[in-house]
């Protein structure tokens, strides 16, 4: 419906289709690609396709262009439905929510950047400096999360291997006062790689610069120097202190020197080989090198009789390095969630009186991993694609059911859309006693030696029956399966293949307490704040052991929670090939995503209805004044009836639909006449009033 397009790119609104088909549809995102217009709408939903190439659409005209407009006065951007999701919390006090997803590579970060660019140049016209601070802080926070929480992956670069919930909090003015990140599960495995660690140029800083001989002597880029310096910056602007900063960087000078730390056995007893790790580990953490010592070869444990010993580590634990690998994992995970508090804790809202300064609102921005598929899927992608049916039914919750239970309620004649519900899939997965993670986490509890395979049996036990789960071991004939270790899952998606193998020891803290004690213990107090579970006792930790499912369920049952209650906007990214290629569209990836993202249902929801609706009283206080019969007030019977004398004014009686308590209109085009006449009418009526103020008139 974009007005300044000509039709050589398409239609900028799939509603517009001749008709509602994948062939149709398909065609029009490719043509829209190749011409570069990368951005369609449907409705007030951005779909977006990578370009692969920088665009020229995102500077300073282009922001002035979609300030302020409605969604249909301007070409598809992600500009308008920031816009849009900015007015609506404005104008309307409204919370809302732009919710980006999209597989890895899809370009959700790149929009959630852009969307965040475009909420900073519009907001403090002012420049008053308290806002503008809370602005650059927001900003910054960006690249610090992406320097410590992205990593090359074979489908991105600069893959985000955490998910990340911005709440951006707004004064009553509509500008922002702070805000608010949370941060969900970080790949373990996939990031804290030696490459990464040494993109931050440890061997550059005096205070680690004598443990990290390694890395120094490894050639880096210019590039990684000069985004190590823009990371040095950011943490100093946002407000880390000198001391918080050299922290960070011990720290990850001793997920170095832990990497690199070797052991030797002479049979009996585990050694590690050279004091002098020790030493330093110990000087970097503010611990006793013997404390140290203990931790790294020794591990507590409490007896089934209550007792409480200590256990050397077994050689074939040791020289394969599996606790280690896991303290340095958790050392980092810590690193990063700690990072994030702070930053939280120096960008909240505080003293806001809403007496004083009127409703506080919000605009949050969601960029989480989109659904996954690998050859190898492990306990990661379960997380990641049970996260996006979370987010699907969502989605389905908003934008379909509400809008067809709206339509019913207003008694307004209606078609019902078949859509499918992935609500099933969602409880495959997180059901009491019958889900998967149920069984995982029982599996986990359970004393004795219970393997992957012991849990796979359990899960094909007690899920034989379900539509969408399906193992080797039920279907003996897919020979794509391994009989001891896969099962699969019909994702609404499509059907993902997981190995059972290593679920039971990701899902399981395997962290010893020891080294968690050894962390606690630190003089150094960053450190010790990350650790607070570092004082309990090991008969506790025994007692109540959290999953890292059931934590990862929890968060993400709050994240739907907080998006629920607000205004949602969509941006549905995709992803146009495999190549990073500016020119390639490979069609049957596209259509793969169209149909798992559901947008082919969307557009049909979306077409069967109206693009607009609103209350009568709400219509008639905005358009009152371009009708006659209505200006300055109405003598008809209901607030209905005035509006349908605004309506029959401007000719647009074929295009709506009277409801209980609204008016439904199709096309925005009638409500862009509409705006239009009342914006010519406003100066006219101010001096108007003006005159009668001051009774010239
Ligand atoms: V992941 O789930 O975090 O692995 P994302 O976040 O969906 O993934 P990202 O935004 O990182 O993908 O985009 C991947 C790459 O595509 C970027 O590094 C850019 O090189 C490229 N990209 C994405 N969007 C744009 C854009 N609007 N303009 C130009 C883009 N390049
Ligand atoms: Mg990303």
């Amino acid at each position: 419906m974009a007005e300044l397009e000509g039709l050589e790119f398409g239609k900028s609104d799939f509603v517009l289709l001749d008709e509602v088909t994948m062939e149709q549809f398909m065609e029009n995102l490719k043509l829209r690609f190749e011409k570069g217009r990368i951005y369609t709408y449907i409705g007030e939903v951005v779909v977006s396709v990578n370009p692969y190439r920088q665009m020229d659409i995102y500077g300073k005209d282009n922001i002035e262009a979609y300030r302020g407009r409605e969604l249909y006065e301007n070409p598809p951007h992600l500009y308008a439905v920031s816009d849009a999701a900015y007015k609506a919390m404005k104008r309307r006090a409204k919370d809302t929510c732009i919710v980006i997803s999209g597989e890895s590579g899809a370009g959700k970060t790149e929009a959630s950047k852009y969307i965040m660019q475009y909420i900073a140049a519009i907001t403090n016209p002012s420049q008053r400096a308290e806002v503008e601070s809370v602005k650059n802080v927001l900003l910054k926070s960006n690249c610090v999360l992406e320097a410590f929480g992205n990593a090359k992956t074979n489908r991105n670069d600069n893959s985000s291997r955490f998910g990340k919930y911005m709440d951006i909090n707004f004064n009553f003015n509509g500008d922002p006062t702070g805000g608010h990140i949370n941060n969900y599960l970080l790949e373990k495995s996939q990031w804290c790689s030696d490459e990464m660690l040494q993109s931050f140029h440890l061997q550059n800083d005096p205070a680690v610069y004598v443990y990290t001989k390694e890395g120094a002597e490894t050639a880096t880029s210019n590039n990684d120097r000069s985004s190590h310096k823009a990371v040095l910056s950011a943490l100093e602007v946002i407000g880390f202190s000198k001391e918080e900063i050299n922290s960070v960087y011990q720290i990850l000078a001793t997920i170095l020197l832990l990497g690199n730390m070797q052991f030797e056995s002479d049979g009996e007893s585990v050694n590690i080989v050279g004091q002098e790790v020790v030493n330093h580990i110990s000087e970097l953490t503010a611990t006793e090198p013997d404390s140290v010592n203990k931790s790294l070869l020794y591990r507590t444990v409490a007896t089934g009789g209550g007792e409480v010993i200590e256990k050397g580590h077994t050689e074939q634990d040791a020289l394969r390095c599996f606790p280690y690998h896991i303290f340095t994992v958790a050392l980092y995970e810590r690193l990063f969630g700690w990072i994030v508090s702070r930053i939280n804790s120096i960008i909240e809202v505080k003293d806001y009186d809403p007496v004083l300064h009127g409703k506080n609102t919000v605009i949050g921005v969601l960029d989480i991993y989109g659904f996954e598929i690998f050859d190898n899927n492990s306990f990661e992608q379960f997380c990641i694609n049970y996260c996006n049916e979370k987010l699907q039914q969502l989605f389905i919750e908003l934008i379909l059911r509400q809008e067809q239970d709206e339509y019913q309620r207003e008694g307004i004649t209606w078609q019902h859309i078949e859509y499918f519900n992935n609500q099933i899939i969602v409880d495959l997965v997180e059901q009491a006693h019958k889900g998967i993670i149920s069984i995982l986490d029982e599996a986990c509890l359970t004393v004795g030696k219970v393997t992957d395979t012991v849990c796979l049996d359990s899960m094909d036990t007690k899920l034989a029956q379900h539509p969408h789960y399906t193992s080797r071991k039920l279907s003996p004939t897919d020979k794509s399966m391994d009989f001891q270790k896969h099962f699969r899952i019909r994702h609404y998606a499509g059907d993902v293949t997981y190995s059972v193998e290593g679920f039971l020891d990701k899902n399981k803290d395997l962290l010893f307490q020891d080294f968690k004690r050894l962390m606690y213990n630190s003089a150094n107090p960053v450190l010790k704040e990350m650790w607070p579970d570092g004082h309990l006792s090991i008969t506790e930790v025994t007692k109540r052991p959290l999953t890292a499912a059931t934590l990862f369920k929890n968060s993400i049952v709050a994240l739907v929670d907080k998006l629920a209650c607000k205004e949602p906007y969509y941006v549905r990214c995709i992803k146009p090939n495999e190549m990073k290629s500016p020119v390639l569209f490979d069609d049957a990836r596209c259509q793969h995503q169209v149909a798992y993202l559901g947008l082919l249902e969307n557009v049909r929801v979306r077409r069967a209805g109206f693009a607009y609706r609103q209350l009568y009283a709400r219509f008639l206080q905005r358009y009152k004044m371009t009708c006659e019969y209505t200006w300055p007030n109405h003598l008809m019977a209901s607030d209905r009836e005035a509006v349908e004398a605004i309506v029959i004014q401007h000719g647009f009686q074929d295009d709506v639909a009277y409801g209980q308590t609204k008016l439904f209109v199709r096309t925005p085009r009638s409500l862009f006449t509409l705006e239009q006449e009342r914006n010519n009418l406003i100066p006219i009526l101010v001096t108007f009033l003006q005159k009668v103020w001051r009774g010239t008139l």
